[in-house]
């Protein structure tokens, strides 16, 4: 098979390239590891940025998007014995965030690309990438037991952390960035209609918060330690520690019941640079992950995939390398903006084992500044908001 840009990785950010490419009448074909219904029924991210929405809008994937996606002026965060404090996105940047699943974006981009007849293979098993430092990369797969050879001009790695494309290129020529935290976050979904806001809420047990996705289906979040597996804790164990969490205004607020999913999210924050390594790019998970405070990555993903775009379509209609020459270091400059405010609302709203009194007494201050100072709230309203993207 030949084409123009084969994307590795069926998940947000290979499907919306493909979409986007589409439009622009650029080849590619997607090659996705698993099957369609398990990509769709995985269950991660819930808060879109105002830019991620708007790409959303400007390639027409907001049918669903706009009758049940919720606009949201910021976020809540509440602290055990102190008052609480709006990051009020809306105030200070006059944009919105919006509450709409990436299960629901998933399944919107595949319906997108079956309608138009885009080339996505699933289960596409041992993916590889060949001559990544040519102009004429090839990548080979298996499936149903037959070996299949992509020729292409582009490789775009969207196969998150742990897939093939980043690990293709010679660590002498790429740096790795790693942050490790010993906790993560224990999530459950429950059928039951969710608070007004996204809430996190700190507490010296550790963090809690509030998510949501529809109105009839609510997420909620613990920190909880490292190791720990969805079978420590039964439900009552985590709406008991949940609602300790809260303060009791809010805690009464909570409709608990059955879970209908409970998961363990590792906290990690990483980049690999350079983006670009010959004929391969790397974008979303395969290339950086935050923690999820804050809820940067699927935005994220969404803003390298904006820049990649960007370049691979000024490529091949114009023949400007500029672009592709200078992807990596623009993605980077947002990529390391996202790495930033995450790890900082991570140190904020987090219990560290082990840390010094000393360490609690800066977060306790930097919360109160946030209190008391508007330039300090316009500033993480600012951040908190992603910034916007560069020409
Ligand atoms: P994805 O979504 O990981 O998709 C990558 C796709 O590549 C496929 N793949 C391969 N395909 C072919 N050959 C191989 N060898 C392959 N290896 C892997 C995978 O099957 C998959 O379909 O990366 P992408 O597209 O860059 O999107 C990034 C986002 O998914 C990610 O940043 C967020 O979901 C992160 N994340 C969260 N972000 C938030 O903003 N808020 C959240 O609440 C939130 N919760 C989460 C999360 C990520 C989680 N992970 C990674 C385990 C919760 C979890 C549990
Ligand atoms: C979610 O909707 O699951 C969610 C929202 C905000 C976060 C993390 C997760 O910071």
């Amino acid at each position: 098979m030949k084409t123009q840009v084969c994307i590795i990785g069926g998940g947000p950010s290979g499907l919306m390239l493909s979409h986007i490419l589409d439009a622009n009448g650029i080849d590619n074909v997607v090659l996705e590891r698993q099957s369609k219904e398990y990509v769709m029924g995985r269950i991660r991210a819930g808060v879109l940025e105002h830019n991620t929405v708007q790409m959303l809008r400007d390639y027409g994937l907001n049918e669903r998007l706009d009758k049940i996606g919720k606009p949201k002026d910021g976020t809540l965060i509440l602290w055990e014995n102190r008052p609480e404090f709006f990051i009020d996105i809306k105030k200070w940047t006059g944009k919105q965030m919006m509450a709409y699943g990436q299960t629901y974006i998933t399944e919107d981009l595949y319906a997108a690309r079956e309608r138009d007849g885009g080339a996505v293979i699933c289960e596409a098993q041992n993916v590889a990438l060949h001559d990544i430092e040519s102009d004429t990369p090839h990548v080979t797969y298996e499936k149903d037991g037959n070996i299949h050879r992509v020729d292409c001009r582009f490789i775009a790695g969207c196969d998150g952390f742990h897939g093939p494309s980043r690990k293709a290129i010679p660590s002498s020529h790429s740096q790795e960035f790693h942050r490790e935290y010993p906790f993560g976050w224990m999530g459950i979904m429950v059928e039951q209609p969710p608070v007004e806001n996204f809430i996190y809420a700190y507490h010296s047990d550790g963090m809690a918060m509030a998510a949501q996705r529809n109105e009839m289906l609510s997420r909620y979040y613990v920190q909880a330690p490292i190791n720990d597996t969805p079978e420590d804790w039964s439900d009552d164990r985590f709406w008991e520690t949940l609602l300790t969490r809260f303060p009791e205004e809010y805690a009464k607020k909570i409709k608990t019941g059955p879970s209908i999913e409970k998961s363990m999210a590792p906290l990690r924050s990483f980049v690999s640079e350079p983006m670009r390594h010959g004929s391969l790019f790397i974008a979303g998970d395969a290339a950086h992950i935050v923690p999820p405070t804050g809820a940067k990555g699927l935005n994220l993903a969404f803003s390298d995939v904006h820049y990649l775009q960007r370049a691979l379509v000024s490529y091949f209609k114009g023949g400007n390398v500029a672009l592709i020459d200078s992807y990596s270091q623009t993605a980077l400059r947002r990529v390391w903006s996202a790495e930033n405010i995450s790890w900082r609302l991570t140190k904020l709203l987090h219990v560290f084992p082990g840390e010094d009194p000393f360490e609690q007494k800066l977060r306790e201050n930097d919360y109160d500044l946030l209190l008391m100072s508007e330039a300090a709230q316009h500033a993480l309203a600012y951040e908190y908001m992603g910034l916007p993207f560069e020409d």
